[in-house]
C-alpha cells in the first residue's frame, strides 16, 4: 500500500460528503483539524449518538459500575436487572486486585446480579432486590453493598434506594443505590458522575483514621488497568509518599471513607472524577491538580508537582533520587529502540483520557499522533476547563443530580495558606486540566464519538503504523492490515503506568509496528471491486 498523504481537511470533507445534510452538519463539529498549540477552537462533544451510526460508545451502567466502583474489592456490587448485564461486566474489565492476606475480602471475581425476569419486570423487581441483599449478607458478611440500576429498573421505576436504605437499617452494613440506568446519559461519562455523586453521598468521610506515614495524598482516576496501579504504588512507597486512598484501582472500602483525610488530591482521569475532587475540596479543603502517570517524563513531572506541594526537602531530595535511578533503566530501553520506532505514526480512538496521555508516550518513542478523539470526553477534555463557564448543560446533562456541596465545618480544615496556594499555582496549575488539542500538533484531526465509518477512512487513507482503540474495534482494524493495540485492557499486556510501565510499552509497540506481517496480509475483498455511493443532498 502506497502512503497517501491527504490534507486532513480534505479528508474531512470527503467524509462528510457521505452522510445525509443533517447528520453531516452534526459531524461538522465533532470533527475539527488541529490549530495547533495555542488552539482555541471548539468542538461538539458529550452530545447523543447520531441513531444508525455505529459508535464506540458504552452505557451509564457501565460507567458507574464497570469503571469507577469495578476496582474495589471489598464492597458487594449487586446489579439490579437482567442477567445479560451482570454478565457483560463481570471479569470483562481488566483490573486487578491485592488482597494483603488470602483472607481478606475479595469479591472481584464475582458476578452479583438479581438475574430480573420478566415477572419482576411486570410486578417490580424491589422484592427480589432486598432478597438478593440479605443473601449476599449472609453469606460473605460485606461492609458494604452497591447497588447499581440497569435500563428495565428505571422503565418500571423500581427504587433501589428506598431498598437501600431499608436494608441499610436492617442488615446494619453501608448500602447505597445508584441511579446509574444504561439511557441515563449519552455515554459511560454519565455514570462516572452518578458514581463520583454516591460516594460523596454515603462512603467520603466516614472514617478519621488516615493512613499512617508521611505525605498523604489521594490517588483520583486510576483504575488498576493490567496492573498500573501495582507500579504507581510502587513508586510513590519509594519516594515516601503516602496513598491514602485509591480511587479506585486496588481500593477497599475504608480507603474510600478516610480520603477526606488526605492533604492532597491528585487526579490522573478527569473525565471520570474530577467531580470528586471538586466536592472533596469543597467539602473538606482538599486541594487538587491534575498528573500524568503515563509516559516515563509525565511520570517524572507528576512526582515533582507532588514534591513542590509538600515542600519537604527531603521528600523533594528523594523524588529526585528515584526519579534518576527509574530514568536510567528508561532511557537504556529507550536508547535501544526509538531508532525503530521514530517517524511512525499512530491514531488513537479511547475513552475520555487515554486518547491523550498515551499521546506521551508515542512521543517518547519519536512517533506522531495523526488523530485522536475521545469517546465520551466532554469539551474541557478537548479544550482545558477554561472552557466549563460557556459549555451549555443540555437537558442530557441536567439528567444527573448535581449535588450541593458545603463545607463539612467538623471535618474541613483548609491545607494550603492563600498566600502558599498562589505562589505555587504557577507550577501546579491546581484545579485545571489542559485538555489533549494544545498537546497535539498542528493539522492533527480531532474525532470527537468516532464513527466506524469514520475510522475506515482514516485507515484507508492514513495507513497509521498502529491504531489504539477497544476490542470492538480490534478485528475490523486488523482485517485491514492494520495492528491494532487495546488501550482498554492492553491486550493482556502492562502496566503500562509509571517507569516500569513506560518500558513496558516501548517493547510491545516496537513489536507491534515493527512486525512484518501486517504488510503482508491482504484481505479477499481488497482483490475484488468495491461499489461507493454518496448522497445527493
Ligand atoms: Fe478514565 Fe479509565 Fe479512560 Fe474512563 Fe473507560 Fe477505562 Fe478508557 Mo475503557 S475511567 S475515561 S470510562 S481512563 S474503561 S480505565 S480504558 S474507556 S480512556
Amino acid at each position: 500500500m502506497a502512503k497517501i498523504e491527504m490534507d486532513p481537511q480534505r479528508w474531512k470533507q470527503d467524509v462528510l460528503k457521505k452522510y445525509p445534510t443533517k447528520i453531516a452538519k452534526k459531524r461538522e463539529k465533532q470533527i475539527l483539524v488541529n490549530d495547533g498549540h495555542e488552539t482555541t477552537q471548539v468542538i461538539q462533544a458529550n452530545i447523543r449518538t447520531i441513531p444508525g451510526i455505529i459508535t464506540q460508545r458504552g452505557c451509564t451502567y457501565a460507567g458507574c459500575k464497570g469503571v469507577v466502583l469495578g476496582p474495589t474489592r471489598d464492597i458487594v456490587n449487586l446489579v439490579h436487572g437482567p442477567i445479560g448485564c451482570s454478565f457483560y461486566a463481570w471479569l470483562t474489565r481488566r483490573n486487578q486486585t491485592l488482597p494483603p492476606t488470602p483472607d481478606s475480602p475479595n469479591y472481584m471475581n464475582y458476578c452479583f446480579s438479581t438475574d430480573m425476569q420478566d415477572s419482576n419486570i411486570v410486578f417490580g423487581g424491589e422484592i427480589k432486590l432486598k432478597q438478593a441483599c440479605r443473601e449476599a449478607f449472609e453469606i460473605f458478611k460485606p461492609k458494604a453493598i452497591g447497588i447499581f440500576s440497569t435500563c428495565p429498573v428505571g422503565l418500571i421505576g423500581d427504587d433501589v434506594h428506598a431498598v437501600a436504605r431499608e436494608m441499610k437499617e436492617e442488615l446494619g452494613i453501608n448500602i447505597f443505590g445508584f441511579s446509574c440506568e444504561g439511557y441515563k446519559g449519552v455515554s459511560q461519562s454519565a455514570g462516572h458522575h452518578i458514581a463520583n455523586n454516591a460516594l460523596v453521598k454515603h462512603v467520603i468521610g466516614l472514617n478519621d483514621t488516615p493512613a499512617e506515614g508521611r505525605f498523604l495524598i489521594n490517588m483520583l482516576g486510576e483504575y488498576n488497568i493490567g496492573g498500573d496501579a501495582f507500579e504507581l504504588e510502587r513508586i510513590l512507597a519509594k519516594c515516601g509518599i503516602t496513598l491514602n486512598s485509591s480511587f479506585s484501582g486496588n481500593s477497599t472500602m475504608e480507603q474510600f471513607e478516610r480520603a477526606h483525610m488526605a492533604e492532597l488530591n491528585v487526579v490522573m482521569c478527569h473525565r471520570s472524577i474530577n467531580y470528586v475532587a471538586e466536592m472533596m475540596e469543597k467539602k473538606y479543603g482538599i486541594p487538587w491538580f491534575k498528573v500524568n502517570f503515563i509516559g516515563a517524563e509525565s511520570s517524572a513531572k507528576s512526582l515533582r508537582k507532588i514534591a513542590k506541594y509538600f515542600g519537604d526537602a527531603e521528600l523533594t531530595a528523594k523524588v529526585e533520587e528515584v526519579i534518576v535511578e527509574e530514568m536510567a533503566r528508561v532511557a537504556k530501553t529507550i536508547d535501544e529502540i526509538k531508532p525503530r520506532t521514530t517517524g511512525k505514526t499512530a491514531m488513537m480512538f479511547v475513552g475520555g483520557s487515554r486518547a491523550h496521555h498515551y499521546q506521551e508516550l508515542f512521543t517518547e518513542l519519536g512517533m506522531s499522533t495523526l488523530s485522536a478523539g475521545y469517546e465520551f470526553g466532554h469539551r474541557d477534555d478537548y479544550e482545558g476547563r477554561r472552557v466549563l463557564p460557556t459549555i451549555q448543560v443540555d437537558a442530557d446533562s441536567r439528567n444527573i443530580e448535581e449535588l450541593t456541596i458545603e463545607k463539612d465545618e467538623a471535618k474541613f480544615h483548609e491545607r494550603l495558606e492563600a498566600e502558599k496556594k498562589a505562589e505555587l499555582e504557577k507550577d501546579l496549575q491546581f484545579n485545571e486540566y489542559e485538555g489533549m488539542m494544545k498537546d497535539m500538533e498542528k493539522g492533527a484531526l480531532v474525532i470527537d464519538d468516532l464513527s466506524h465509518y469514520e475510522m475506515e477512512k482514516l485507515i484507508d487513507i492514513y495507513h497509521p503504523d498502529v491504531f489504539c482503540a477497544g476490542i470492538k474495534e480490534k478485528y475490523c482494524v486488523q482485517k485491514m492490515g492494520i495492528p491494532l493495540k487495546q488501550l482498554h485492557s492492553y491486550d493482556y499486556g502492562g502496566p503500562y503506568a509509571g517507569f516500569e510501565g513506560a518500558v513496558n510499552f516501548y517493547k510491545d509497540i516496537d513489536m507491534i509496528v515493527n512486525t512484518s506481517v501486517w504488510k503482508l496480509i491482504k484481505a479477499p475483498w481488497e482483490k475484488a471491486a468495491t461499489i461507493e455511493a454518496e448522497y445527493a443532498a
